[in-house]
């Protein structure tokens, strides 16, 4: 590899003139935007406990109503980048969210496009374009970017969810704002889960012509993920058992840039997947385990989230079954062509 100049090599004179015309030499910078083989990431591996969250979430429920917030969120920092970061990779924020009984955050709709795992609580619901999705432990309910998303409710325990949004990317290119409004009509029927797409290989005959909605499922109920999971990891023959929550007219990843992939490790299984360009963010819904991510070892737990790096090394082990979502940015990558796998 070639040691390229330097700026110091330069003559001052000549560097005043460069900044004077508003213009830099590039082979100085060149190894730092291109680095040589593969990326080398700011982002470092993150590991976020939820009894540590929780207390904090809590407290912030009692420091500043919902009023005062518009979403009562702490956001899960990059150690990367330090505390206050808004994002836990290059491409996805994640934020813990608290809404306690009774309260409401209103609507609002906005370029970036977000989803929600269900951490803890019943009785929450987010309504999107006027359909009301229920929030159970363990649902993944998308609010896709351009569409109304208020939420509320109806239970009597706090309710808690971790937000996955594509933000950096749209505050990366400029593109990011909201639309405000007051809260949503409802419509008085079930989720599209329960309706149109209750049964998976299951869709509405479509007459000629007509066009499906682009986001045609909202709600992905944890219940059937963990059933199908679990048949997976008895007689899929694939370790470990995994599943990629698609839209159910394309087959296609439910969202443009993220990926959300279901995960059963079984207890004792102990899996060290390929090296991916993808960086990732796991949330632990079930189980005990540890994992290894560029040498840093992380011992989780239920409702625990933690985060990998581009082609970080990642050895998984299970203490129980466990089950996992991994929030990624493989479909982001595929779509701008460099998503890479390469063997350990
Ligand atoms: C947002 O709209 C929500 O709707 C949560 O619940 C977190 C973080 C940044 C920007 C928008 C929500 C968000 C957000």
């Amino acid at each position: 590899m070639t040691q390229l100049g330097t700026l110091e090599d330069l003559p001052q004179d000549y560097r005043d003139a460069m900044a004077q015309a508003g213009v830099a030499p590039l082979w100085p910078m060149m190894r730092n935007v291109l680095p040589h083989g593969a990326p080398q990431p700011v982002s470092k591996p993150g590991f976020w406990e939820y009894r540590a969250l929780r207390p904090l979430l809590m407290r912030a429920g009692e420091l500043t109503p919902v009023e005062k917030a518009e979403r009562r969120v702490l956001v899960l920092s990059d150690p990367g980048r330090g505390a206050g970061a808004m994002m836990a990779t290059p491409a996805i924020y994640v934020g813990m969210q608290l809404l306690l009984p009774g309260e409401t955050a209103p609507a609002h709709k906005h370029t970036p496009s977000a989803a929600r795992i269900i951490v803890e609580g019943k009785g929450g619901y987010t309504v999107v374009d006027g359909e009301k999705l229920p929030m159970e432990e363990g649902d993944l309910v998308l609010t896709p970017g351009g569409d109304w998303h208020d939420h509320g409710h109806d239970g009597t325990e706090p309710v808690i969810w971790l937000d996955a949004l594509d933000l950096p990317l749209f505050v990366y290119l400029e593109g990011s704002y909201a639309i405000e409004a007051p809260l949503q009509a409802q419509r008085n029927r079930p989720d599209a889960s329960q309706v149109e797409y209750l049964s998976s290989g299951l869709a509405p005959t479509r007459k000629l012509g007509a066009q499906t909605r682009r986001y045609p499922m909202m709600r992905y109920p944890w219940a059937r993920t963990e059933a199908a999971l679990r048949q997976m990891a008895a007689y899929g023959g694939q370790s470990p058992a995994e599943l990629d929550f698609v839209n159910p007219e394309t087959g296609t990843s439910v969202l443009p840039t993220m990926g959300f992939t279901a995960m059963m490790l079984a207890k004792g299984e102990k899996i060290s997947p390929p090296l991916t360009s993808s960086a990732a963010v796991f949330h632990v819904i079930r189980g005990k385990g540890a994992s290894t991510i560029d040498g840093q070892t992380v011992q989780w737990g239920e409702k625990d989230t933690f985060s990998a790096p581009t082609f970080a090394p990642i050895d998984h082990i299970a203490e129980e079954d466990s089950f996992l979502i991994r929030v990624h940015d493989r479909p982001l990558q595929e779509k701008l062509g460099f998503y890479e796998e390469r063997s350990r």
